[in-house]
């Protein structure tokens, strides 16, 4: 873990009943994949969101009504901030793996999908963020290469069980366009490199690089209320008002 504390949007994305059996206690409660984010103006070029198969994830309760799906590293940072229905105690209702996850219907904020799917990556971290990552491969060259794969190699889909209606029909969103990079900067980045696949770490590393920096102090919204925006000053204007309506809160470690 870095030292500094790092400030996340959690993004609140709605599970769409009816729940899978190992879920259906839960069934009448409004349940979220709780996924961390930095970058919440991207959340309009959502395609699917990120689960890690073998990560151990929980259904967590927050309060009398909701209930948030992430690790219990994460459920126990939002105790500590207020966010469990037991004060300073995390709740978990119903133990979960990654696989348990994989293929569960979300609404998510800003979407232009109306419907998302959770679909697997495996390069989660589980001990950062909430172990749910928002998927974004216009802008992330990490998510980019994970949907690639998965659109690529049915026999990887068919290993973790992922239906080809989960992934097929989505395409890349133009959201934020940058100067020389154009609107689809992860996708340049990863073709100029000639990155093969999500594991890929080094050349990954190198595409991040690339784009992160330029993308948020250069590039400008798309789409959108802020349309025609610098990404800049987008960012905190769609952050506050995705917390103002209930959408999101805000997660630190
Ligand atoms: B960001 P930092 Cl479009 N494991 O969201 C791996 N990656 C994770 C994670 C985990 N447990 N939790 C969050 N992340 C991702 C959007 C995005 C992100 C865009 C562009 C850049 C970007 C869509 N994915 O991050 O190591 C999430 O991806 C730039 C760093 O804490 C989260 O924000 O700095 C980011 O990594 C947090 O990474």
């Amino acid at each position: 873990e870095g030292v500094q504390p790092q400030e996340y949007t959690i993004i609140k994305m709605e599970v769409v009943p009816p729940f899978p059996a190992k879920m259906r206690v839960l069934e009448g409660k409004k349940v979220f994949l709780a996924a961390a984010t930095l970058r919440p103006e991207t959340m309009y070029g959502q395609t699917n969101c990120w689960v890690l198969p073998n990560g151990k994830y929980g259904a967590f309760e927050i309060n009398e009504t909701e209930i948030f799906i992430l690790t219990e590293r994460a459920a126990l940072n939002l105790a500590y901030q207020k966010l469990s229905r037991v004060p300073e105690k995390p709740n978990c209702l119903v133990e979960l793996t990654g696989y348990d996850l994989i293929g569960l219907p979300v609404k998510s904020p800003l979407s232009f999908n109306e419907i998302i799917y959770a679909l697997p990556m495996m390069t989660i971290l589980t001990d950062k963020g909430t172990g749910i990552v928002t998927s974004v491969p216009s802008d992330a060259p990490d998510d980019y290469m994970a949907l690639h794969d998965l659109k690529a190699k049915p026999a990887f889909r068919a290993k973790f069980g992922v239906k080809d209606e989960w992934v097929l029909p989505f395409e890349i969103i133009p959201i934020i366009d940058i100067p020389e990079f154009g609107d689809r900067a992860a996708e340049k980045v990863c073709v100029d490199l000639k990155i093969k696949s999500q594991n890929e770490k080094e050349k990954l590393a190198e595409a991040k690089r690339l784009v992160y920096l330029r993308g948020f102090t250069e590039g400008t919204m798309t789409v959108g209320e802020y349309a025609g925006r610098r990404v800049q000053e987008a960012k905190a204007l769609i952050r506050t008002k995705l917390i103002e309506t209930g959408q999101a809160i805000i997660y630190s470690e």
